[in-house]
């Protein structure tokens, strides 16, 4: 299993990070997602099929891209 946080600068409130925790739930490997709305940063448990590569297209495509 592997741990990855995201700086995401677009996070302005708790709304947006249960956005994007629902979001990142559909990618297949997605185990969880924590985000930090006063930090801007989520961070993600994952195995494969998912990779950072994906998850960070997917925070793109839902107008999160991480910095
Ligand atoms: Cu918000």
């Amino acid at each position: 299993m592997n741990r990855t946080t995201f700086s995401i600068p677009g996070i302005s409130c708790g709304h947006c990070v249960r956005t994007i925790e629902r979001e990142l739930a559909s990618l297949a490997g997605v185990r969880r997602t924590e985000g930090d709305p006063g930090g801007k940063t989520v961070t993600v448990v994952w195995e494969p099929p998912a990779d950072e590569e994906a998850i960070r297209a997917r925070l793109r495509e839902i107008g999160y891209p991480p910095a």
